[in-house]
């Protein structure tokens, strides 16, 4: 598999799920794991440190609230990981964000925007690091692209 797409809890599902759907529209291959970061450590440790060998490209983690995942798969890893910030109820999803974010130097996270452009946006990013190796994944992103650009001129008509 080209990703490995890993939330915090079965409860990110639905937000990861938009996520899932653009990684198999645009042909990248992936598969799908529920790591909790505080429920599950030594699976999460295990996880990253195997990633590699798994033949693994790209990390894609999502979780809420104080969201230590991404950040402890990137530590326990050096393939990229990509960090979706699940929007919670209680702060909307800043709490997300911001733990995911703000890693201190030396462990990067790309960390996307909250909600359903950062869950779409990091499928996106995945694709894109997967394309400078992959023409079909290249291809079907510009695609995407161009069927994006052609839907926003097209929607001038609306004014009229
Ligand atoms: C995080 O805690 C998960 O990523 C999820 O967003 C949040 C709540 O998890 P549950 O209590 O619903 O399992 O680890």
């Amino acid at each position: 598999m080209q990703v490995a797409l890993v939330m915090g809890s079965i409860s990110d599902w639905p937000s990861v799920k938009q996520t899932a759907d653009l990684l198999e529209q645009l042909h990248v291959s992936f598969d799908k794991h529920v790591i909790s970061a505080h429920r599950m450590p030594q699976e999460l440790q295990a996880f990253g440190q195997s990633a590699k060998d798994e033949q693994y490209s790209v990390i894609i983690a999502a979780a809420g609230g104080a969201a230590h995942l991404p950040g402890m798969l990137a530590a326990n890893t050096t393939l990229p990981v990509i960090g979706v910030p699940i929007q919670t109820k209680a702060l909307n999803g800043v709490d997300s964000l911001l733990s995911i974010v703000q890693m201190p130097t030396g462990i990067p996270v790309a960390t996307v925007a909250i909600g359903n452009a950062g869950a779409k946006n990091a499928a996106l990013l995945a694709a894109e690091i997967i394309a400078i190796t992959d023409d079909d994944v290249n291809t079907q992103l510009v695609a995407y692209r161009d069927k994006q650009t052609k839907e926003a001129i097209a929607s001038n008509e609306q004014l009229q």
